[in-house]
């Protein structure tokens, strides 16, 4: 759905400012992708700073052990960024709101791809878990 999704986007943004088509018109162009591997077994992040800009677009790629079931949450960075879409396994979950939570009931990768709109300081982590190892930092300029 990406090239679709692009292409409704653009398309509006380019008549309205021409500035815009040449500069960052594209909100969901050349996204870059940000992993994170969760280890229940030793209670760690594969990573735990992000440095982001307002108004790129990013997907986070998140796998899990399957070891512990967690929910991975970021309420701050989900309240100020825009949320694309959440895909498990090629299934999409197209949003127009806010994500609660991500939840691994078992092992698996799932992506969340987002803008980030206000620059800030944003926790994720693991539910229960900030803790014990598994919380990390948005840095959002
Ligand atoms: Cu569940």
């Amino acid at each position: 759905m990406q090239v679709w999704f692009a292409a409704v986007i653009a398309a509006p943004l380019m008549i309205l400012s021409p500035l815009a088509a040449q500069a960052e018109g594209n909100l969901a162009s050349r996204p870059e992708t940000l992993e994170l591997s969760i280890d229940t077994r030793t209670l760690a992040f594969s990573d735990t700073e992000y440095e982001l800009e307002t108004g790129k677009y990013y997907i986070w790629e998140i796998t899990h052990d399957g070891f512990e079931e967690l929910m991975i949450r970021s309420p701050e960075l989900f309240r100020n960024a825009w949320i694309n879409q959440v895909i498990i396994n090629d299934l999409e979950v197209h949003t127009s709101g806010a994500v609660y939570g991500l939840e691994f009931d078992d092992e698996g990768t799932l992506t969340i791809s987002f803008v980030p709109i206000r620059p800030g300081n944003y926790e994720f982590f693991a539910e229960g878990f900030q803790d014990r190892g598994l919380s990390g930092t948005f840095v959002v300029r």
